[in-house]
């Protein structure tokens, strides 16, 4: 059966792939899983037929027959354990994959969210200033360790997984930042997830509906 994704009717990223479809569609290519999308505007998202789908109005979502699922970490777990090559077979290897896809969203993401949040909602308090120097500090911190602990490796725990494709992501979200610049080593990283073949292939596909809607202008 042929999941259905949804994405954003226009992403106010312009198609660079930051939107959390993204992670999606490339766990999706992944596998050799073909998906639909279904592109939802910022309306759309908060009128009960999607709420039914995604209680906070967002995207993504994902439906296959009877299952409906939100939250991006979710699709992807439920997308690696039901294909393979995204997890590895070892039990224990594993779960060390998903404990890094959990640290992706839950350590490394919230503090990167952060800087978001103080430039684009809060960029014109008087605070901002003061506020802004922090948070990128707290960014800091764990890329600092997050790069300590890949080294020289290509990734995180052995063979790429869902681990990677989450922090890969995650890290992304800095790119237009300059902070990755910092760590070369998690540059380096970002880099080679950026070079998967499964990674230009979603990243293509969500840069077609940005040039679609363009066009539509
Ligand atoms: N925890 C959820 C998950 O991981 O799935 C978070 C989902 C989420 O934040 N969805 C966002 C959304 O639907 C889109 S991805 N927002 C609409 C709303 O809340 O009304 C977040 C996002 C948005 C924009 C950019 N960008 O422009 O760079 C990057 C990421």
């Amino acid at each position: 059966m042929t999941p259905i994704i949804t994405a954003f009717e226009r992403s106010p990223d312009r198609g660079q792939g930051l939107a959390r479809d993204m992670r999606v569609r490339w766990a999706l290519e992944e596998v050799g899983q073909p998906c639909e999308v279904r592109l939802v505007s910022f309306e759309a998202m908060k009128q009960p037929a999607h709420l039914a789908l995604h209680p906070f109005g967002q995207i993504p979502t994902y439906e296959e027959g009877d299952l409906a699922l939100f939250e991006s970490g979710a699709i992807v777990l439920h997308i690696a354990e039901r294909h393979a090559g995204l997890l590895p077979d070892d039990a224990n290897a594993r779960a060390r994959a998903i404990a890094w896809m959990f640290a992706a969203l839950n350590t490394v993401e919230p503090p990167i969210l952060e800087l978001a949040i103080a430039k684009f909602v809060e960029g014109d308090k008087p605070w901002s200033e003061q506020r802004l120097p922090l948070v990128k500090d707290r960014i800091r911190n764990r890329l600092q360790q997050l790069s300590a602990r890949l080294g020289d490796a290509d990734w995180l725990d052995g063979a790429f997984s869902a681990g990677d494709l989450m922090m890969v992501h995650t890290l992304l979200r800095l790119k237009p930042s300059g902070m990755l610049g910092e760590f070369p080593t998690l540059a380096a990283y970002v880099a080679r997830g950026e070079a998967r073949p499964a990674y230009q292939r979603a990243f293509d596909a969500q840069l077609a509906v940005f040039s679609a809607a363009q066009g539509k202008l």
